[in-house]
């Protein structure tokens, strides 16, 4: 049997803090959580074995501080950390002082995380693997009048992204060369005091693209699997809302292709972990490279609901050294994801916290709901404002999209606004029901016209 670890360190809180927690039980291993002085009632510090108190409400002097991290790990002995999504999870800085400590960060190496986080280093990595990237500058832009030339023959509309930036920061669309200057002038003042890095680069802007992304897992020992793709295209403000697999617009053929791609991407930085390949596709299935997230990312959940694995335990294994023998993993049901949040969807989405008077959670055969929060629970200010993951499973979408209109329907959340009834509306929504989306959909669909 695999040695895995003693003791694991969440570093983390929310709904994803307790869904490592349940995958340690399981596993035999003993837990700690860490929280701040507004998660002190959250449930994550109730189920975990261990407990730190490491700071405020303040996310820089709480999660996000990696010496308060750090002197949790110590005083608890814990021979691992897993850091969850978000906050320290694709900080390279944290794996690396991990490694100094001889603590096991759960993920990828330092050299993997910064191969990836720095978006043109990324790109020029997947040229040279042999994966599809969208066409556009080679590197940086050196100067006005060679970025002017580049858009020209590349065509506009042309996309500038700034090389430090990722998930939809620090973008801009040029249409005409005549406001390429001001747009260029513009992203790099944007990135510099966003980033600290005004480096810029240059692509063909695709238009109506779908977000289609595949999961990927990689062992210690150079080997690279996939685990099919997610449709992330129902997102606003890059804030994804609804996750699906399969992707109601993917073939087998393309699935095969994409799936070839990233595991090229994975290959190519020796990826230890699990992790995502982020693509674009455009109406002719024409697919590129994007980004890579070398994270276990919100949206795990519909992958392990279509091949019925637990991939935090895959996660926890790999980084512990199991080898992997399987092959690639293809759905055989379909699922989809709805993000509660606690957020007005008549109010531009705006956050709703405070505390939860009434809460029932939708149950049944194949749902599943992913939560931190219960009736009594307050939702604090600081931190972002998903509450729980709806996932719904069935044979078939159709089947999955009636599942989740029940499940929706039995969701009861009272004291505080949630996204529940965007998505009641959305499942009932005909460009929905038929896969007839991409990622401008939300913009185009004015959902308030159906409040009764
Ligand atoms: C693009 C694009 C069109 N063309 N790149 C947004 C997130 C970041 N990872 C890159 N993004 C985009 N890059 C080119 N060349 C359109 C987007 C984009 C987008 C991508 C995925 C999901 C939602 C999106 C919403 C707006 C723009």
């Amino acid at each position: 049997m695999l040695q895995t670890f003693k003791k694991i360190l969440i570093a983390n809180r929310g709904e994803i803090a307790l869904r490592i927690i349940r995958t340690c039980k399981e596993m035999g291993i003993q837990t700690v959580a860490v929280y701040s002085t507004a998660d002190r009632e959250s449930l994550h510090v109730r189920f975990a074995d261990e407990a730190v108190c490491i700071g405020p409400p303040s996310s820089a002097e709480s999660y996000l501080s990696i010496p308060k991290i750090m002197a949790a790990v110590e005083i608890t002995n814990a021979d691992a950390i897993h850091p969850g999504y978000g906050f320290l999870a694709e900080n390279a800085d944290f794996a690396e002082v991990c490694a100094e400590y001889g603590i096991k960060f759960i993920g990828p190496t330092p050299t993997q995380i910064r191969k990836m986080g720095d978006k043109i280093t990324a790109k020029e990595t997947m040229v040279k693997a042999g994966v599809p990237v969208v066409p556009g500058s080679d590197g940086l832009l050196k100067d006005l009048k060679s970025g002017l030339k580049i858009a020209k023959d590349i065509g506009y509309p042309v996309i500038l992204k700034a090389t430090a930036g990722g998930g939809g920061r620090g973008m801009r669309i040029v249409w005409n060369p005549d406001e390429f200057e001001d747009n260029w002038m513009k992203a790099r003042q944007e990135a510099k005091a966003a980033f600290a890095n005004d480096g810029i680069y240059v692509e063909k802007f695709i238009e109506e693209p779908r977000h289609i992304e595949i999961q990927i897992a990689g062992d210690q020992y150079g080997k690279v699997i996939h685990l099919s793709e997610r449709d992330c295209s129902i997102q606003r403000r890059h804030q994804k809302l609804v996750e699906e697999s399969p992707s109601p617009f993917i073939t087998d053929e393309l699935r095969a292709a994409m799936g070839k791609a990233a595991i090229q991407a994975g290959e190519a930085i020796n990826y230890e972990g699990v992790g995502t390949v982020e693509f674009l596709v455009d109406k002719h299935r024409e697919f590129y490279f994007m980004e890579m997230n070398t994270r276990i990312q919100v949206e795990h959940t519909v992958t392990e609901e279509v091949i019925d694995h637990d991939l935090i335990k895959e996660q926890i294994k790999l980084a512990a050294g199991d080898k992997i023998t399987g092959d690639n993993y293809i759905p055989a049901m379909h699922a989809i994801e709805c993000r509660i949040n606690a957020e007005d969807p008549f109010n531009d989405f705006r956050p709703s916290p405070g505390k939860i008077t009434s809460f029932h959670s939708s149950k049944g055969h194949g749902v599943r709901v992913d939560t931190h929060v219960y009736a009594g629970y307050t939702i604090p200010p600081y931190y972002d404002s998903m509450i729980a993951k709806l996932i719904c499973r069935a044979q078939t979408r159709e089947e999955c999209i009636t599942k989740m209109e029940r499940a929706l329907d039995e969701f009861i959340v009272e004291g505080v606004k949630t996204t529940v009834p965007f998505h009641q509306m959305l499942m009932k929504n005909e460009r929905f029901r038929s896969g007839d989306f991409h990622t401008g959909f939300l913009n185009e669909w004015d959902f308030k016209a159906q409040k009764k």
